[in-house]
């Protein structure tokens, strides 16, 4: 454990508290202006949420995986939109840094993250490279003590607040595959570096993404991750680890308040003279839900324990993405069943939990990936 027990319940139900109290109320505001207000980003950095993952030295909480994940369930109970604001600088945009950064990126750049005086973006995807990420065209060119680097991302979340991206390149135009990749560290503002219109998306509104563009950008060497070249591609699935076990948690955490709302509702709504809680087919609506968002926390815990425990845990976290992301929206689509046209309505806001849900099975590695990853380990083992 990072901190000691007490420390992190405090902490866990100072979240908990944040997001009923805070965030819940906003939720359909949020959904409508497609923003947070900059007082609830103030917030979120006071409590020292963007900095959950960060190492203490540099200014964050350094929680383990077993504490990531019990606060991401927390922070599940309301729109993943909020926690998409700083969800970058505890995952995907600070991770690389952690992982395979030298001393003097970490230093340059981790306790502002912490703090969320920036917020990072993680720059893997293009237009033309999205699940096959190992193909991607990007390139960084060497050119003295600098790279030259050109091509578009796509879907780049956090983008338009972005101060820092951990962007993937092609530093080597002869190797086609993975092992031309390097990661780089790119401040913006800066020349040859710009951001599309943000993305109109089906859900997570609040949530801001768009294309990144790189038009002969130049970055300092010093901008190279770890300080070595080919390196990217393993620093991005690294990073993708922990970050798919942290969304499948948030996917869990939405799963349950579904399940609690559903729950409330059915023992509410009258028909046939009685509450629809009552009814048995509700009832295994209700139950189906509960028993499925409880699987999917169980496997995250013993995911989560055993990376911290130093195991390879990279098949059983893509079975908790992919478990716990599909179970989302199952979960989504009865607690729409059980509102009957109440749930079908803006007003209630189940038909946007309905919405947002759906990317869970996409980001960060679609459900396909998943079930790709498992299925090469699973090979891999029984060959071994
Ligand atoms: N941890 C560490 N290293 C890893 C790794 C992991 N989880 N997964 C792969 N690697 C390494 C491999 O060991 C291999 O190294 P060597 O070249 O030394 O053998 C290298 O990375 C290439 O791996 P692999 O051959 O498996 O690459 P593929 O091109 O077949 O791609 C998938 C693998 C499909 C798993 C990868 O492209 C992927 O995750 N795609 C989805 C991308 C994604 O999630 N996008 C979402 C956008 S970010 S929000």
């Amino acid at each position: 454990m990072a901190l000691d027990p007490e420390t992190f319940t405090q902490l866990r139900d100072s979240v908990r508290r944040f997001v009923r109290e805070r965030l819940v109320p906003h939720e359909a505001q949020v959904g409508e202006s497609n923003e947070i207000p900059e007082t609830l980003l103030d917030e979120m950095r006071a409590l020292g949420l963007y900095g959950l993952t960060i190492p203490p030295e540099y200014g964050g909480l350094g929680l383990n995986s077993v504490e990531e994940v019990q606060i991401a369930f927390e922070l599940g109970w309301t729109s993943p939109a909020f926690r998409s604001a700083f969800g970058t600088n505890v995952g995907i945009g600070s991770q690389g840094i952690v992982l395979d950064g030298t001393e003097a990126q970490r230093a340059a750049y981790l306790p502002r993250l912490a703090s969320g005086e920036i917020t990072s973006s993680f720059a893997l995807t293009e237009p033309e490279s999205g699940s096959d990420a190992g193909a991607l065209r990007t390139s960084a060119r060497r050119d003295g003590d600098d790279y030259v680097i050109t091509g578009t991302k796509r879907f780049i979340t956090n983008s338009p607040r972005a101060g820092l991206f951990t962007l993937m390149a092609r530093t080597n135009p002869d190797e086609k595959g993975a092992r031309g990749v390097s990661a780089f560290l790119v401040e913006a503002p800066r020349p040859g570096l710009s951001i599309g219109k943000p993305d109109k998306k089906m859900g997570q509104h609040g949530s801001l993404t768009a294309d990144v563009i790189f038009e002969d950008c130049r970055v300092p060497a010093s901008a190279l991750l770890g300080g070595v070249e080919g390196q990217g591609f393993k620093t991005a699935m690294k990073v993708l680890d922990r970050g798919r076990l942290h969304i499948a948690a948030v996917a869990t955490g939405i799963a349950e308040r579904l399940v609690d709302q559903a729950t409330r509702y059915a023992l509410e709504r009258q028909q046939f003279g009685k509450p629809i809680g009552e009814f048995q087919l509700v009832q295994a609506m209700l139950a189906d839900g509960r028993t499925e968002s409880y699987a999917a926390r169980t496997m995250i815990e013993d995911a989560a324990r055993r990376r911290d425990g130093g195991e390879d845990v990279t098949e059983e976290i893509a079975c908790c993405k992919l478990f716990a992301t599909e179970m989302v929206g199952r979960v989504a689509d009865r607690a729409v069943q059980i509102h009957g046209g109440a749930g079908y309505i803006a007003d209630h806001g189940i038909e946007r939990f309905y919405r947002d849900v759906r990317l869970f099975r996409l980001y960060e590695g679609t459900s396909e990936i998943q079930r790709l990853i498992i299925a090469r380990s699973m090979a891999k083992r029984a060959s071994a």
